[in-house]
């Protein structure tokens, strides 16, 4: 009798994800440990920007028990300005090349440039997070020729101006239109459903009530039959629910991850590797789980 066939198309029948050759396991929650290489990055100031300083950082991440570090040398925080490709290349390439050596997990690349990913793939990163799930020319078929996996993420307007007047009408029911276009538009330029991860864009052009709505109803992201990443740390939404500054929003940050992570999160995004660690390895224990099912992930008995 021949071994039953894995099932494709659904995070948690694929568990692992291929990162450029370093494996990414989905079927417990990822950390995925924010390294800043801007130097006016909206919660470390910078404080990164020197190589040596970021790879530190990077290797400190890891140690805490990071599963993947994610790279970006542009910052796209509300009212940030753009950089062009070659200022991105100078701060982010050395950086990834020395970590894809050094450490054991993923590199991955928060940028929308094609130059820039194309850049980072060769300097070995394994995955591609672009805040513009492609939409920039030439982006899609950069992805398919890297044949990397790629973070799809919604937003509505630019860095510059998205928080200026964020309006719609249904923002779960949007949101998931978006995405379901981006991942049909990847599908279309040939890059495979499997590699394929998507993020409601915590921040991106939304107000605190629709920030907290997405979290709420974070579930429904389930129908899209990709993992969903979700980046709350330390953002303006937990500002204005507690009235703190960005340096004193660890507690709240921790509370967030662990949030969505029992929302079906497969992915969560943060600053503080090790506080979160801890707390979602206590939830498991009491879950006796390593992983939440989102309500439309299903595929016991396959
Ligand atoms: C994110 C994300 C990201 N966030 C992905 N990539 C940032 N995939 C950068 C605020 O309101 O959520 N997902 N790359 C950082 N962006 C922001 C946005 C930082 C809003 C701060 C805020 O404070």
């Amino acid at each position: 009798m021949t071994a039953p066939e894995v099932t494709q198309g659904n995070a948690d029948c694929r568990p692992v994800l291929d990162c450029g050759g370093k494996p990414l396991d989905l079927g417990r929650v990822t950390l995925m440990g924010i390294l800043n290489v801007t130097p006016d990055s909206f919660s470390d100031g910078g404080a990164f920007s020197v190589p040596e300083r970021a790879v530190e950082h990077a290797l400190a991440m890891v140690e805490e028990g990071a599963d993947i570090i994610d790279v970006g040398g542009e910052s796209t925080r509300p009212g940030a300005q753009a950089v062009t490709a070659a200022e991105e290349i100078r701060r982010v390439i050395p950086v990834i090349r020395v970590l894809a050596q050094a450490i054991p997990v993923p590199v991955s690349v928060d940028t929308s440039k094609p130059e820039v990913m194309r850049a980072a793939a060769d300097a070995g990163a394994g995955m591609i997070n672009d805040v513009m799930a492609l939409r920039t020319a030439g982006a899609l078929e950069t992805v398919r020729e890297l044949g990397l996996p790629v973070c799809l993420m919604h937003m509505q307007g630019e860095p510059r101006s998205m928080q200026r007047n964020p309006t719609y009408r249904d923002v779960v029911g949007e949101i998931l239109a978006f995405l379901r276009e981006r991942i049909d538009a990847c599908v279309a330029a040939g890059i495979p459903r499997d590699r394929l991860i998507v993020d409601p864009g915590f921040g991106f052009g939304k107000t605190v009530e629709h920030n907290l709505e997405l979290l709420r109803r974070l579930p429904e992201f389930g129908t899209l039959q990709a993992p969903v990443l979700v980046g709350l740390s330390r953002k303006s939404l937990i500002g204005a629910v507690l009235g703190l500054p960005v340096g004193e929003r660890l507690h709240a940050s921790v509370a967030l991850a662990l949030c969505a992570a029992q929302q079906g999160a497969a992915i969560v995004r943060v600053h503080d590797v090790r506080p979160t660690r801890e707390a979602l390895r206590m939830a498991e224990a009491v879950a006796g789980r390593r992983r939440w099912r989102s309500a439309t992930m299903d595929c016991e008995g396959q």
